[in-house]
């Protein structure tokens, strides 16, 4: 499965968003990630849905929503989304898991179960038919800017032979929190397809945003 990168657009600077989109355009960027944060779920607020709409309507980059949210079946119909679009629901966010799949997947979008660094990969395994990708958190959520937590490679290791014992090869992994130079291409050799680019790579201060985009390509490809 080639390689993408799913830019975080909370890390990104909010004054100069347009050109930095036109910019990620021209990178051929596959996804632009989203993240809601409900201040119940994780400790902290960010991105709403209107800023969600209005990214929308301004760019054909696919987004890649991830809901940090409680009973995010409550909010679904609140989020513009559609074919292309990846959401992404926390397992540990509702006892209505399966549901909320269902809700997302009937929009044509298509579906991911979140599990935070210390939610075993066991939790999904009777929503394997319900589901496009796993997001792995590598950090706690809430915040960018944070330290991998190392055994979230050994997890992402382990989830990837779990789907190909499984018969699930298809789907896709992405991993979520300090993907950095340094962490990237071990995520990648653990068996990551999606890795989620934040303030550890593309908005690195030490380089332009193009120049780390071509930093991160090569080094998990
Ligand atoms: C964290 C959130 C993430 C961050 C990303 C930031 O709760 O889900 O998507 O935006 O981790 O990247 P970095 O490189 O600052 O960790
Ligand atoms: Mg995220």
């Amino acid at each position: 499965m080639t390689k993408k990168l799913s830019v975080s657009m909370m890390c990104a600077d909010l004054f100069t968003l347009d050109d930095c989109i036109r910019r990620l355009e021209q990178q051929h960027i596959e996804y632009l990630h989203m993240d809601v944060m409900d201040g119940k779920f994780v400790n902290n607020y960010c991105l709403g849905t209107d800023f969600i709409r209005q990214v929308k309507a301004r760019t054909s980059i696919p987004l890649d929503i991830h809901l940090m949210v409680e009973q995010p079946e409550r909010v679904l119909d609140w989020f513009e989304f559609g074919e292309n679009d990846f959401v992404s629901v926390h397992v540990e966010s509702t006892n209505h898991l399966q549901r909320s799949l269902e809700q997302i997947h009937a929009r044509g979008a298509k579906v991911m179960a979140a599990l935070n660094p210390a939610t075993p990969i066991c939790m999904i395994e009777n929503i394997l038919d319900d589901i496009d990708g796993v997001l792995v958190m590598t950090v706690n959520p809430g915040f960018a800017g944070q330290k991998m937590v190392p055994s979230t490679l050994k997890k992402t290791r382990q989830l990837r032979a779990f789907l190909h014992e499984r018969g699930y090869s298809h789907i896709q992994i992405e991993v979520d929190g300090n993907v950095s130079f340094e962490n990237a291409p071990k995520m990648a050799a653990a068996g990551a397809d999606i890795f989620v680019c934040g303030t550890s790579s593309v908005f690195h201060g030490s380089a332009a945003m193009e120049e780390n985009i071509a930093k991160i390509r090569s080094l998990i490809d």
